[in-house]
Order: C-alpha cells, then structure tokens, then sequence
C-alpha cells in the first residue's frame, strides 16, 4: 500500500533524532537518502526537536514548532528513538506516543525480514507486524488511589471500533499485496472478551464491508491468541505473514520478531496514516551504547527505504535495500549488535558504497 505519487519537485523530509543512538542513526538514513540523486524528488531536510534531552532541557518534549512543521511544511519524516524514563515524571509525556497521534499514524508497520543466503533466495524468517497506533494501553489514561488495601493503580484499554476497522483494512491491503496473502489477528479475546473482542470481531469483518466489494478474496485469514502466537513465532516463523495486533502486544510482538532475524538494529517500521509516514527504527535510544558510535545504522535505513516505498519511490527503495542486504550479507563491516567491531560510519560508508 503506498500513498498515491503525486509530482514533486522536493522532497521535505523532517529529521527528528529525539534521544540517545537516535542522534547517531539517523544522520546515516539522511546520508543514504542523499545518495540515491535523481531516483526521488531532490530531498530537503528540516531538523527538528523532540525527546526525553530535550525536555530535561527545555521543560518540552514535543515542541508545538516541531508538529507545526511536520503537519504543514513537511511531505515525511524520519524519528529515531525516545528514552522515556520508567517512573513517573510531572510534566513529561512520551513525544512519539504523542507524535503518532497527533498526526493520527494510526498504523505502526514493521517488516522483519531475514536475508537470504544469496539474492533472490526465499527468507527463513518473512513477516510484517501491523500494530494499531493510537489507543489500547496507550491511550495513558492511568490513575493511583490509595484504597482500603493499599495503593491501586489503573489503566483505561481503549479500543475502538473505527481504529480496528482502519488497522484491520491496512493489514488486508499489505497482505493483499504480498506473495502469501495470509493475515493472522492476534488478540487475547479468551479473557479481555471486550477489548479484544471487538479488535477481532472487526478485523475479521473487514473483507464484509461493503466498500471493500471481493477486494481481499484472496486474503486467507487465521487468528492466535498473542500468548500462544508469542510461542510459534520462536518455534515456526514461517508460519507467519502479516500480523495485525492492539497497540501493545504489536509493540511487544515486533520487539520478540527482532531477535529472529539478529538484531533490532535491523528492524524498520513506519508510522502511517491516510496523509502521513514518518519512518522510526523499532530500536530505542540504547543509553548503554549512545555516544559511542557503534550503534547499527540499518535499522534507520530500511526505515528510510520503506518510507520511499510508502511515497511511490519504489526505485530509490530498492536501491537502499538492496545495498543494506549486501553488507548484511557479505558479513564483513558490522556492528557490535551483529558480532562484528565497525563503527556506524563504517557500515554506512559500506552502505553508500553500494548504492
Ligand atoms: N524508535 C523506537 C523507540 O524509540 N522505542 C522506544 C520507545 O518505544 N519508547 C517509548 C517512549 O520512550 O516513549
């Protein structure tokens, strides 16, 4: 599924490197974005600010400037990682919790792909987590009473019929798309039979909406509770094609996936809506390794790669792949995260080398 290409002379793409290894990632998806030249529009980088530093520094995780540029100057963008801390800090908000929502990318996509031994080879391991991005746990609706035992503390799950119906389509048009055509729901309606029942009853309703019209026939559908789907994936991955899942078990899912193929340091997602992508590693800002220079820069490539791909520009994004492919491959110029001891400049160098 790709946004309709429209004619363009630039391509504004908004940088948002936000905390930690994201400074060092994403200067390397700008690099590789470069070097593509005429296969897309000449690109236009707007640097902008967000994340956990920039609160600490400024009172302010997501500046209104940063989502005023985005939403009216840029055409995509690129957001590394945010380091939100794990307790409770007064004033501080998630910025890409709030960024997918205000630019309402209610779709979080993240292939995991392992490469082939040689080109054109099938994968072992060839399938794409569609995680719902806007409600579930993450609507952070969270309270703390102290009641007659004590402090208790709540969360509102929020899931709505229009949020699964508009995650459930997407995922039957990326299966659509796709050689195997088969789309597993993922849910734990066993327990949560109203939260996760209405995900599933609507996912599973999609291809009986009537503007969808025999569009998804070929679409085959399966269904796994998220514990048990969690097992299969590490015992049988193959099994796997597309898999749409609620906000947070998407999130844990694709996490998991990762150590299939290797590293989250190779693992791209984009953040999708009807009028917006903005392509965002699936690793975190990593503090045990930022500043180091030795964070995988593949990640944030791919990201680059399939936010081209959303946009149209299928040529540039199989240019990027392809070159991130070959040096997985050819095995020589890694970082630590994959066994090797290169630096995040010497994988991208082999990168443009090959692009
Ligand atoms: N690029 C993905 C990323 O930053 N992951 C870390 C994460 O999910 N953080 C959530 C947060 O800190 O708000």
């Amino acid at each position: 599924r790709t946004m309709a290409t429209i004619a363009r002379q630039s391509l504004k793409i908004g940088l948002i490197p936000a905390d930690g290894i994201g400074k060092e990632v994403i200067p390397t998806a700008k690099a590789a974005i470069e070097a593509l030249g005429s296969d897309i529009p000449k690109p236009e980088f707007i640097d902008l600010l967000a994340g956990f530093e920039h609160f600490a520094k400024n009172g302010i995780a997501l500046p209104d400037e940063t989502v005023n540029i985005l939403k009216n100057e840029c055409d995509c963008a690129l957001f590394g990682s945010v380091s939100s801390p794990s307790r409770k800090v007064v004033g501080y908000s998630s910025p890409i919790v709030a960024l997918r929502k205000q630019l309402d990318l209610y779709a979080n996509i993240r292939p995991v792909t392992s490469v082939a031994a040689n080109p054109g080879e099938k994968p072992n391991v060839d399938l794409v987590v569609v995680r719902e991005n806007t409600e579930c746990l993450y609507v952070k609706q969270e309270n703390l009473i102290i009641g007659e035992h004590g402090k208790e503390a709540r969360a509102t799950r929020l899931i709505t019929e229009r949020a699964s119906r508009r995650i459930g389509q997407m995922a039957f048009e990326i299966a659509q798309a796709r050689p195997r055509k088969h789309l597993t729901v993922i849910h734990k309606s066993n327990v949560l039979s109203v939260t996760d029942g209405l995900f599933r009853e609507t996912v599973r309703g999609v291809p009986s909406l009537p503007d969808v019209g025999g569009r998804f026939d070929g679409v085959t559908i399966a269904e796994q509770l998220v514990d048990s789907a969690v097992y299969r994936l590490f015992r049988e991955p193959q099994i796997y094609d597309v898999m749409v899942a609620p906000n947070l078990y998407g999130d844990i899912l694709s996490d998991a996936a990762a150590a299939l193929v290797g590293s989250l340091g190779l693992v791209p997602s984009i953040n999708a809506g009807d009028n917006f992508v903005m392509g965002e590693p699936v690793h975190g800002s990593a503090p045990d390794i930022a500043g180091q220079s030795i964070a995988n820069p593949l990640a944030s490539i791919r990201s680059a790669a399939l936010m081209l791909r959303h946009l149209g520009y299928s040529k540039g994004a199989d240019r990027l792949d392809k070159a991130v492919d070959e040096v997985i491959r050819e095995g020589k110029v890694l970082t630590p995260d994959l066994g090797g001891k290169a630096k995040t400049g010497e994988v991208l160098d082999e990168v443009l080398r090959r692009i």
